[in-house]
This record gives structure tokens, C-alpha cells and sequence, in this order.
């Protein structure tokens, strides 16, 4: 597994040449980003986007190769300040979780940097600018790093088929630490002006957003159909360590941690995760409920809570058909990637949703329903045969 991290090279352009680049990324560092709070305080940020006209959000682009890539990363620094980094967390650990080991170089205002590497196991990682990272990181300067398997509906080789994911990266803010002092600061000894010697935040980030943002964000929420299998990634940035409550009817296991399968998968409804740290969950939701996810944010000596957010979670009950045994009619493939085989002349069919909405339907020609235009996930078809209804469950990869 080790073997894998040496993997990991930082190499400037010049030094080598790359005769093929699967992925290019690009991240464009920036000073000039404002959070708006749940009250209307504003404050400072600094950040990464993926282009000149997009506004700079905390955390940044989320960033995605499947494992084997080769990787070019581009940082191009344009914040008028300090020099910046993208340090990737967790795609080169292969130290102590006691720190993070300082091996990019610094990227000057308007210049760029370039990273080559070989994605690594599929998992989830973060980046992070590592230049004065208690000041950059809480400056708004992280991201998600997500490497796909090569069939990406599975986990890993070998690993758990999912049928949705749902990141969450949380984080606070203390807005002390986002004046502009401290943002637009010049690094006078390897140091900024000053940097607060106490850190008592004031706003809890899931994803950036906080109580009814989270709504207005759309990704963070789960509304999905029972049977659905979610996988959660979840990731930690902020300098508080968060405790995980899942409700029980998630049915959610532990299956990763920092990038790496755990030998044993570990059912759970609750989590501690420290800054840094990364988690893959998997949830098999087989009731229909309503309930949230809640997500307790602590200083790292795991006292009383600091904060709490709710994230919502609305698994909704299996559309009521009568789902018949397949014996007369058979189809096939299972799971569908462009079609639907079926052994009977059926005249027509409905496709619905799990949580029975109606997204297809049609008449069947030699016995073929065409799948393409279906988003992934579980579906019902019901075939009309004339004399009777017969409906069967299908999976669209
Ligand atoms: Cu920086």
C-alpha cells in the first residue's frame, strides 16, 4: 500500500517531460473571496477557482482522476499577496499524522506552479495551500480530492458498489482571523503582521454553508430512494474535530479511512473524524424515513460542543407496485447500461422512479427498452403484455 505513496512525485516543468497527461486541473489562487454568514456578517476570504470569472467559495473546485492518471495540476497564484501552495493531503502520507510534511514549493503572484503525480488508490484526499497553513487554510484555501476506481459505481477494485455520493467537507470560521490585515498580508519573516493566538469560531460549514444554506447549496441534503446505496465521503479541514451521528435507518458502515479500505468494515451510527482525517461511509437505507444527520463540532480535547449542523436526510418509500416474480418473462442485462432485453412481445412499458415518479415510457420493439437517457440508480419498469402487468426492479449504471 506504502509503495503506492512513492508514487507521488513533485517535479517542476522543466526537469522532466510527460509524454501523456490524462488530467489536467487547473486551480487559480486568489485573496479577494467574501463569505456571507447566516446573519449577513461578511467576511474575507482566500480561496481557489477554477476559472477567472468564478466567485472564490470555500472550500474550492472539487477535483476528480481516476486512479492510474497521470495528473497535471496547475496553480496559478493571481492573489496580489503571499505565495501559495496546493499541498495534497493524504495522496502522500506516508508519515505520522503528527504533521504535514512541507514538500511543495512556493508559488509567487502572478506566476504558476506545476504538480505531475499518478493518481493514487481510489479514495477521497484533500488539497490545502501549505504556505502559513493555520492562516491559509483558515483563510478558505482547501478543497476535496476525489480518485474514482476504474469502474467508478464501485468503491475500489473489489470494493462496494454505490449508486449516489455525497461529500461533506466541514469547517469553521472565526471571523477574527479574516480581517484584512491577516488576508492581505505580506510574509515578513515567513510570517504575517500577527496571527490570533486564540480561535473560537463562530460559524459551522458543511460544504461552506451553514443551517438553511446548506438548502440553498443542493449537493449537501440526501433525498434519495430506499435501497439506494450512498456513499458518503466525508472530510475534515477546519481545527475543530466533528462528531457523526447517523440515524439508524441509514444503516451506515465505515468502510475507508484516510484512503485506505479498513480491514474490517465497521457498522456505526456514530464517528469522530480530526482534521485532516477522511472517511468513506456506505448507507443501505431499506425503510422510508425523515430525519437528519447531525454533525457536532468540537475542540480537539472532545469537550462540550461548539456548534451543531443538521444535515437533512429523506429516504422515500418504494412507489407502490406489485413487484412480481420473474417468472415468465425474463430480461436482461441487470444492471443496464443502453438497454433492457425482454423475452416477451410486452406492447408498452413505464419506467418510475423508487420514489415513484414516472421517467420513461414507450411502446417495446423486439422486445428492447432503451436505457440511455436514464440517470444512474434503481428504477421499476412495469411491462404492459396485454392480459397482465408485470413489474421488475433494474439498475441503471
Ligand atoms: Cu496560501
Amino acid at each position: 500500500m506504502r509503495a503506492l505513496i512513492i508514487l507521488l512525485t513533485f517535479i517542476t516543468i522543466g526537469n522532466t517531460s510527460h509524454s501523456q497527461i490524462d488530467k489536467n486541473w487547473l486551480l487559480i489562487a486568489r485573496n479577494s473571496g467574501n463569505y456571507i454568514a447566516i446573519d449577513g456578517y461578511e467576511v474575507r476570504l482566500m480561496g481557489f477557482t477554477a476559472s477567472l470569472g468564478a466567485p472564490v467559495l470555500a472550500p474550492g473546485p472539487t477535483l476528480r482522476a481516476t486512479t492510474g492518471d497521470s495528473v497535471k495540476l496547475r496553480l496559478y497564484n493571481l492573489s496580489q499577496g503571499a505565495p501559495h501552495t496546493v499541498h495534497l493531503h493524504g495522496l502522500d502520507v506516508n508519515q505520522q499524522n503528527d504533521g504535514v510534511p512541507s514538500l511543495s514549493f512556493d508559488i509567487e503572484h502572478d506566476s504558476s506552479g506545476y504538480y505531475y503525480f499518478k493518481a493514487p488508490q481510489p479514495g477521497t484526499y484533500l488539497y490545502h495551500c501549505h504556505v502559513l497553513s493555520a492562516v491559509h487554510v483558515q483563510g478558505g484555501m482547501y478543497g476535496i480530492i476525489i480518485i474514482d476506481a476504474e469502474d467508478p459505481t464501485v468503491t475500489w477494485d473489489g470494493g462496494y458498489a454505490f449508486d449516489k455520493e455525497y461529500h461533506w467537507m466541514t469547517s469553521e470560521i472565526d471571523t477574527i482571523w479574516h480581517n484584512d490585515t491577516i488576508i492581505n498580508h505580506e510574509e515578513m519573516d515567513g510570517m504575517p503582521s500577527h496571527i490570533p493566538k486564540v480561535y473560537d469560531p463562530q460559524y459551522f460549514l458543511v460544504n461552506g454553508a451553514m443551517d438553511f444554506q446548506q438548502e440553498e447549496k443542493g449537493d449537501i441534503n440526501i433525498h434519495e430512494g430506499i435501497e439506494t446505496k450512498i456513499l458518503l465521503r466525508l472530510i475534515s479541514i477546519g481545527n475543530f474535530a466533528n462528531k457523526y451521528t447517523f440515524p439508524a435507518e441509514l444503516n451506515a458502515t465505515i468502510i475507508s479511512s484516510d484512503g485506505r479500505p479498513l480491514p474490517a468494515a465497521e457498522e456505526s451510527d456514530t464517528l469522530w473524524i480530526f482534521p485532516g482525517e477522511r472517511y468513506q461511509i456506505l448507507c443501505d437505507p431499506l425503510t422510508e424515513f425523515i430525519d437528519s444527520v447531525r454533525v457536532d463540532y468540537h475542540e480537539l480535547s472532545m469537550g462540550a460542543a461548539k456548534g451543531t449542523q443538521y444535515i437533512n436526510v429523506v429516504i422515500e418509500g418504494v412507489f407502490d407496485l406489485p413487484v412480481t416474480e420473474q417468472v415468465a418473462i425474463t430480461f436482461y442485462p441487470n444492471p443496464s447500461e443502453t438497454y433492457l432485453q425482454f423475452s416477451t412481445q410486452a406492447f408498452s412499458y413505464s419506467i418510475f422512479s423508487l420514489a415513484g415518479a414516472l421517467v420513461q415510457e414507450g411502446n417495446i420493439t423486439d422486445g428492447l427498452v432503451n436505457t440511455e437517457r436514464l440517470k444512474t440508480g434503481n428504477y421499476l419498469i412495469q411491462i404492459d403484455s396485454g392480459d397482465n402487468m408485470n413489474t421488475f426492479y433494474f439498475n441503471k449504471k
